[in-house]
């Protein structure tokens, strides 16, 4: 996963004192930390802070995060715990816990204030969170203390670019949340159908049937990948026939929610997290079958970014969207996100396979328009995140919510996006540093105020494909098995009846796909 400029970054990380490994190596774990004198405790910390680098070093972050947690826990009052916790900063940048890495850091920098490190992890959550302004406060006092480092520049310029860009957005529109300078509609006027295209034609009446659907997805299929781009992808200029119409659909759905009716007999499908794994997307139509009238489907976001073939993923749901308008339901993920896309891969796929960069933009306005959650039979509530920062959100709340438009770092809709169950009671700040964790007792309260009795969430990859927290009234369905190819998990999805609303979970593995590395067109760089 890694890309070659972090590798330098890797070997950075604090070891020095190398002299103690093997004096702490002796010291036996059974002893209580109270219980050693100084020198002691700075040798277990030191022993479990080198043996957290070797994890870190090996890509376990996992082991390495909890490594470097018991050595800030051994409380050595020194400079060593700043180098601790900016450790432990690196490793949750890796793991993509932003607001973990950007508290480690800040008691770093506390304990420390030459921790440069620190200041420059921080700084590299902040990018990541889109925080520009931050990020380019601590990028800039990093820089006055490495003058030489290259890739500061980069990053500094890039952050500076980035404010450009909003404070040019936000001149168009009080409430900033920008004009797009390209639209579907505009965009079509100046194209043709290229004469050379020998695939499905999306009809001027947009009536398509399931036969020209299946004729979409074979040519985009390409196992061995041996196709040119020309031969896999619909013509561009069909495709943005295909957007409009679609955005058409979901725009004339003005309530931020939607209301859905499972009748007793039937089957209904919820499909978690899909994150541009297509050939995966396809196994779950084979397993349990294509979308139809008969056959309807939720998919609960995150359709694009980490996978390859999110711009084939996004074209088949579309598609199948246009076909079946009131059996296939489609929510927004955090990932359907212009901020997101340009770290974690569609954009860069888009402007690749269609050999042009105004066809993302079409994407944006699209995703502006995908409703923020359903309700099934009045029961159950499924959206892609979870839950709020504040009690006694109501439905009707949540429906009327402005969503035609970029997710907000704060508030309902963003919560609603990027929130995660936790296991603890009440209310803690969330590890991704956007949105927020909530517990078992936090959800009840939802549930019960709001005549519910379930919320299906996805967002987070579970070994099982799904999870089921503490209390039983929030489930996790995730449906991107391997995911990244390189997590070993199952995919789920989760079959209810009308009837009775229980769920049935369907797990899965990884199914075979062209061999494309994954952070082709990644810019950020972990995948957990
Ligand atoms: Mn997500």
């Amino acid at each position: 996963m890694e890309k070659k400029e972090d590798s330098k970054d890797k070997m950075e990380i604090e070891s020095e004192k190398k002299e103690d490994n093997k004096q702490s190596e002796e010291i036996q774990y059974s002893i209580k930390i109270g219980d050693l004198n100084y020198d002691e405790s700075l040798a277990l910390a030191e022993k479990y802070k080198s043996e957290g680098n070797t994890f870190f070093l090996n890509n376990k972050f996992l082991e390495a995060l909890e490594k470097y947690t018991q050595a800030i826990n051994v409380k050595v009052e020194t400079k060593n715990n700043a180098i601790y916790y900016s450790n432990r900063a690196f490793v949750n940048l890796k793991l993509e816990n932003y607001g973990s890495t950007i508290q480690d850091a800040n008691m770093a920098i506390k304990i420390d204030p030459n921790n440069i490190k620190a200041y420059y992890r921080r700084g590299q959550a902040y990018d990541n969170l889109t925080k520009y302004s931050e990020a380019l406060k601590d990028y800039v006092f990093v820089k006055s203390k490495l003058p030489d480092n290259k890739a500061l520049n980069e990053k500094i310029l890039k952050a500076r670019n980035e404010i450009k860009r909003r404070n040019f957005f936000a001149a168009y529109s009080s409430e900033g949340r920008g004009k797009p300078e390209i639209t579907i509609e505009g965009l079509l006027k100046t194209f043709k159908p290229n004469e050379s295209y020998n695939g499905p034609v999306f009809p001027t009446d947009g009536k398509i049937t399931h036969e020209w659907v299946l004729e979409l997805i074979n040519r985009m299929k390409d196992l061995d990948n041996k196709k040119t781009h020309s031969e896999k992808y619909i013509d561009k200029f069909y495709l943005l026939q295909m957007l409009l119409k679609v955005k058409n659909i979901f725009m004339n759905q003005k309530e931020a929610l939607i209301d859905i009716t499972i009748p007793d007999d039937k089957k209904f499908t919820v499909v978690g997290d899909i994150h541009g794994q297509f050939y995966d997307l396809l196994h779950i139509f084979e397993i349990n079958g294509y979308p139809s009238e008969e056959n309807p489907y939720l998919f609960n976001g995150d359709y694009v970014d980490r996978g390859v073939f999110s711009l084939e993923c996004l074209t088949t749901l579309i598609a199948f969207k246009i076909l079946y308008p009131n059996h296939l339901f489609m929510a927004r993920g955090n990932h359907e996100s212009y901020n997101l896309n340009q770290m974690y891969g569609f954009k860069n796929e888009v402007v690749d396979k269609y050999a042009n960069d105004k066809i993302y933009s079409c994407f944006i306005e699209l995703f502006n328009t995908l409703p923020l959650g359903h309700i099934l039979n009045k029961k159950i509530l499924v959206v892609h995140g979870g839950l709020f920062s504040k009690d006694g959100v109501t439905l009707d709340e949540i429906k009327k919510i402005d969503r035609f438009r970029e997710i907000p770092e704060s508030g309902l809709m963003s919560e609603l996006l990027w929130s995660d169950p936790c296991k603890e009671k009440g209310r803690l700040p969330s590890k991704r540093g956007v949105g927020m964790s909530f517990g078992p007792d936090v959800a009840e309260r939802f549930l019960k105020d709001n005549n519910l009795e379930l919320l299906i969430r996805s967002h987070e990859v579970k070994q099982n494909g799904y999870e089921i927290e503490p209390e039983g009234k929030v489930i996790t369905i995730f449906s991107a098995p391997n995911y990244c190819d390189q997590m070993g998990n199952d995919g789920a999805i989760i079959n209810l009846n009308g009837k009775d609303l229980k769920p049935v979970f369907v797990r899965f593995k990884a199914s075979p796909h062209p061999n494309i590395p994954i952070q082709k067109y990644m810019t950020s760089f972990m995948c957990y």
